[in-house]
């Protein structure tokens, strides 16, 4: 391989950073169900620990995105406890997700509930978690907000826009300089009729109500099928509006699956479209990783798709830009395809390899997770606190 590709890729994965969700460690599961492992992180300490363990495997996710409700239950009075993982862990606190949907009150919504006692409670919550996000220094404070309704004319469609604007505007107004509010989108689950930000649309029109600093973040799950998601990632770079992407993959819906483990070429043409924007509007975009494993090992899991990740933007880097750019100015249509497709048919693998090598890192992260025996040891430790953790869905 020429020494070019190797100097592309090296630049590629020395900036690429993916945000690893602390959700993902612990025993969380289907609507149905979930299967217990022993070796899943029961504590916000045992998160760290293992966000930290991916990290030294992979050099790419140094933070890990918390969630208020369940990682800081005491809110800002866990603040000094955090602090103290990140130095123990060496890695740093990411974004922060506030839970608009599990308490009892968000029944019929939160930031779009009829009740102004109800959308009150959840703005002060949200403004908890922008606090938060001062007090930690993290730049992102990301909202996923569950709202909808499950029936044709059991709710106003309308007055919950104006609703969650009044809501969405009062969070931007508390941001402090340098704090970000991204807006989440998904047309369906658990609204099964209307969900009140249900697409890119919907969520890129609140987030410019609410001010400058609200942009739109992409989960990759949150899709109807055959939507041509890396195109909604060209209109948001055109728009400055792309604030971040949440990675997963899935066959059906929002399955949560490893990112690129149905179809990486979905993933290749998403990082190609961010590789062909300019560096500065590339370094605001947040990569986090949104997935929850039922069935494959937490850590596994984890590693592999970071893993996946470097693979794919590795191959995206490849692009000859120059070329491509000449070839579809001209309509020279096979051509420019399949300059497109060779660079993701290209084992990227010995280079990334190399990499991994150059900058004092596993060759071989899932490898090295497996000899290191820090699954078989957490599994040992946690193993008793996990069997308590059993549930069920009724
Ligand atoms: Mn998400």
């Amino acid at each position: 391989m020429a020494g070019q590709d190797l100097d592309k890729v090296f630049a590629a994965l020395d900036s690429f950073r993916i945000e690893v969700p602390s959700w993902g460690f612990a025993n969380t599961g289907t609507r149905f169900g979930k299967f217990i492992q022993g070796g899943a992180a029961t504590s916000i300490e045992e998160k760290f620990a293992d966000a930290g363990q991916v990290n030294a495997l992979t050099g790419a996710s140094p933070t890990v995105a918390l969630h208020v409700l369940w990682d800081l239950p005491g809110g800002k009075g866990d603040v000094p406890e955090i602090q103290r993982l990140e130095k123990k862990y060496g890695v740093k606190s990411g974004s922060i997700n506030p839970n608009l949907f599990q308490d009892q009150e968000y029944k019929y919504g939160s930031i779009a509930n009829p009740s102004a006692e109800i959308r009150g409670n959840a703005l002060a919550h949200l403004i908890d978690s922008v606090e938060i996000g001062k007090a930690l220094g993290s730049a992102d404070v990301s909202l996923w907000i569950a709202d909808g309704s499950n029936y044709p004319g059991t709710q106003s469609v309308r007055r919950r826009i104006e609703w969650m604007q009044e809501v969405l505007k009062s969070t931007h107004d508390a941001l402090g300089v340098g704090q970000r509010m991204l807006v989440e989108y998904k047309p369906f689950e658990p609204a099964f009729y209307h969900t009140d930000i249900a697409d890119w649309g919907m969520a890129l029109e609140l987030a410019r109500y609410a001010g400058p600093q609200a942009k739109v973040l992409v989960d990759t799950g949150h899709h109807y099928q055959g939507t041509n998601i890396e195109q909604i990632v060209a209109w948001l770079l055109h728009l400055n509006a792309l604030g971040g992407f949440h990675f997963n993959d899935r066959k059906y819906a929002d399955d949560d699956l490893t990112l690129g483990s149905i179809d990486p070429y979905q993933v290749y043409r998403i990082f190609s479209e961010i590789l062909s924007a300019t560096e500065q509007e590339r370094s605001s975009i947040a990569f986090m990783i949104d997935q929850s494993h039922n069935l494959k090992g937490k850590l596994e899991a984890m590693v592999q798709t970071v893993v996946t990740a470097q693979e794919l933007y590795a191959k995206a880097a490849l692009v000859d830009r120059e070329k491509l750019t000449g070839l579809q100015q001209e309509c020279r249509l096979v051509e420019a395809e399949e300059t497109f497709r060779s660079a993701f048919w290209t084992d990227v693998r010995p280079l990334v390899k190399e990499w991994r090598i150059a900058r004092g890192l596993p060759a071989d992260p899932l490898q090295q997770l497996a000899e290191s025996g820090y699954v078989a040891k957490v599994t040992e430790e946690r193993g008793s606190k996990n069997a308590k953790s059993a549930s069920s869905y009724a």
